[in-house]
């Protein structure tokens, strides 16, 4: 099975991509739009074998690159069978995360919402806000 990552620039897509697959494979960095592809790599959990597919943070605007970058998300939800669609916690709900979700709506594959970078048991309640996305 394929296992697709997807959501806004920076949340952190490339950096549970590599701790899943077990080495560093994507780029990590502390600026949006670093990663403009997709990448891919085999991965293990609790003794699954599956596919991991990073892909670019998809963003609002009509520039040409991003445009290109948002297709490259959309070739991976349609090779995968389940989509993580991570959110950041610390920045509360953007409109491009609204844009995210459109787009996968119309994917009609399982989404599992992931609220990232909640680093410790007091920020627990970041997550809350998220439920209103529609993705539980
Ligand atoms: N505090 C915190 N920082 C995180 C966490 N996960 C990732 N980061 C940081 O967030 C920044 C962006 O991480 P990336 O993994 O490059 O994000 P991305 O979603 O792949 O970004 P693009 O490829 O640009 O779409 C880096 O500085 C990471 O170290 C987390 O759980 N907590
Ligand atoms: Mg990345």
């Amino acid at each position: 099975p394929v296992v697709a990552i997807v959501g806004r620039p920076n949340v952190g897509k490339s950096t549970i991509f590599n701790r899943i697959a077990g080495a560093r494979i994507s780029i990590v960095e502390d600026t949006p739009g670093v990663t403009r592809d997709r990448i891919y790599s085999s991965a293990e959990w609790l003794n699954y074998d599956f596919n991991l597919i990073d892909t670019g943070g998809i963003d609002i605007g009509d520039e040409p690159f991003l445009a290109q970058i948002r297709h490259q998300a959309e070739i991976a939800m349609d090779e995968a069978d389940v989509i993580i669609f991570m959110v950041n916690g610390r920045e509360g709900i953007t409109a491009a995360d609204e844009e995210v979700a459109n787009l996968l709506f119309r994917s009609n594959k399982p989404i599992v919402l992931a609220v990232n970078k909640v680093d410790n048991f007091e920020m627990r309640d970041l997550m809350y806000e998220f439920y209103s996305l529609g993705f539980g």
